[in-house]
């Protein structure tokens, strides 16, 4: 497989046109890609790094749009099985000019959440050097619970780094206290657990980002960093030998769309890392295409090729 792998379920997004429009009237909108570990997916293949993608898609339009959008972003697609009969998850995005937009998911019982753990058995190992997991796709079902333990497992096993971004969608949960207390023993088994700061909150019921990074430095048990994002303000990280950073964050003339700068961020740390650079070096890439990601309309349509971000560093002056 590639050197990256990441599981998750890709959902079609249309978004709205027209701006602060309750998503119940609008009349106009624009088809995406999207799904955070999609949004991955896609970021790292942008930057030449080969890339796998395990999920499952209908047999129907949105599935065979979503395996051409991979294809064509170069993402290797041959562990995204096809269930017949079974949906392709989509979802509506609001247009906002401030804060996030609101969003409506129809996604139940689709093609992902009927991913099963023995289809797990098209997934090889063999050349992962890094892994990104989510809360979101453990959060699916019972049944994609049980192959997202199974596949940390396989990870931890060989020792293949693990980034676990805890993606809360309360939606998805039966109860706050289960999302919390699930989320949690995931990020146990998470190499570098990347919360946001409001997640952060939410999941340890600590305020200063220092204090999250400690909850989970203390109850990991693969846990070696943990990267608190801090949105525009950059990011904090603190590592379980105790060093510490904080990166700042880039101003941009005009965001567009917040939602998959999370997975944008994450895009930057792992590529950065898979290319031997230091943590604080790689905290500023994830800062970066987190800035450029909000910046565009889709969820990862402003993630950047190679050359647009060497064009960003050389702009802004950085090294
Ligand atoms: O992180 C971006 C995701 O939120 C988006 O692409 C859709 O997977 C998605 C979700 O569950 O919100």
């Amino acid at each position: 497989m590639g050197e990256i792998l990441t599981i998750g379920e890709p959902m079609v997004v249309f978004e709205a046109q027209e701006s602060d429009v309750d998503l119940a009237k609008a009349q106009k909108f624009q088809k995406f890609s999207a799904g955070a570990e999609l949004n991955v997916a896609i970021g790292m293949a942008r930057l030449g790094h080969p890339v796998d993608y395990v999920s499952a898609v209908g047999a129907d339009p949105f599935g065979v749009y979503l395996r051409h959008v991979l294809r064509t972003d170069g993402v290797a697609d041959a562990a995204m099985l096809t269930k017949p009969g079974l949906p392709t998850g989509f979802y509506l995005k609001q247009r906002v000019s401030h804060g996030d937009p609101a969003v409506a998911y129809f996604r139940q019982g689709s093609a992902a959440a009927n991913y099963q753990p023995e289809d797990l058995q098209t997934v090889s190992l063999t050349g992962v050097r890094f892994a990104h997991l989510s809360g979101i796709f453990a959060a699916l079902s019972p049944n994609c619970l049980a192959a997202y333990r199974q596949l940390n497992a396989d990870l931890v096993y060989n020792r293949i780094p693990v980034t676990f971004d805890p993606n809360l969608r309360p939606t998805l949960w039966d109860s706050q206290a289960e999302m919390v207390r699930v989320t949690n023993d995931l990020a146990r088994y998470g190499t570098i657990v990347m919360p946001g700061l409001s997640e952060g909150r939410t999941l340890t019921g600590k305020q200063d980002p220092e204090e999250i990074a400690d909850f989970y430095l203390q109850r990991g048990v693969t846990t070696k960093a943990v990267v608190v994002k801090l949105g525009a303000a950059g990011a904090f990280a603190k590592l379980a030998d105790g060093r510490k950073f904080s990166v700042p964050g880039f101003t941009v003339p005009r965001v567009v769309d917040t939602v998959g700068a999370g997975d944008g961020f994450a895009v930057g740390l792992i590529s950065s890392l898979l290319e031997g650079q230091p943590l604080p070096a790689a905290l500023q890439r994830a800062n970066v295409i987190g800035a450029l990601a909000v910046q565009s309309p889709g969820d990862n349509d402003g993630y950047p090729t190679r050359p647009q971000l060497d064009q960003f560093y050389a702009d802004h002056g950085l090294v």
